[in-house]
């Protein structure tokens, strides 16, 4: 039983090994809109927190544009869990107050209310999305996942490519 338990928990760590050499090895660097921050040391308690979740490279909060910079390995952590770490920060206001990570996209196709819209029907059929923002004037749109959900920057740019919309974190 102990032998049979040993061959099963070895071979899934091989297929863990195998998928993760398939997949992508550069780091996706990738600008977050942060929601919840009071008050411009909420941006370093942001920051901080990043920098405690494995498979963050490095994260800069601007409170100006209540944004994050953030640099990250999609074989450690996907860009819906990079949100979930975001949104797990206790807030230094305490209280019901909550943090947000919402996942910006460059989208050059998006000059109007129309491509916009095939951007967001594109991504808002995978269950792991919660809502998408569209903002034509600016060539970009935002993702809210759904907590607990696991999807990588690729399969987000993944789904635009299929409607013909080139897309790209930044
Ligand atoms: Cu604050």
């Amino acid at each position: 039983m102990r032998l049979l338990a040993l061959a099963i928990a070895s071979a899934l760590s091989f297929n863990v090994t195998y998928a993760e050499d398939s997949s992508q090895t550069t780091p996706t660097v990738a600008t977050y809109a942060i929601g919840g921050l009071h008050c411009p040391p909420c941006t370093r308690t942001v920051e901080a927190s990043l920098a405690r979740t494995k498979g963050v490279k490095s994260a800069k909060v601007d409170w100006a544009t209540k944004s994050a910079h953030i640099q990250f390995d999609e074989n450690v952590i996907t860009a819906t869990q990079v949100s979930d770490a975001v949104a797990r920060t206790p807030h230094m206001m305490g209280g019901g107050m909550r943090y947000s990570g919402t996942l910006a996209l460059s989208v050059p196709a998006i000059q109007d209310k129309a491509t916009g819209k095939t951007a967001s029907d594109a991504l808002t059929k995978l269950p792991e999305i919660a809502k998408v923002n569209v903002f034509p004037s600016t060539h970009t749109l935002t993702v809210q996942f759904k907590e607990g959900v696991k999807l990588t920057s690729s399969q987000l740019i993944d789904a635009l490519d299929q409607v013909g919309l080139k897309a790209k974190t930044y």
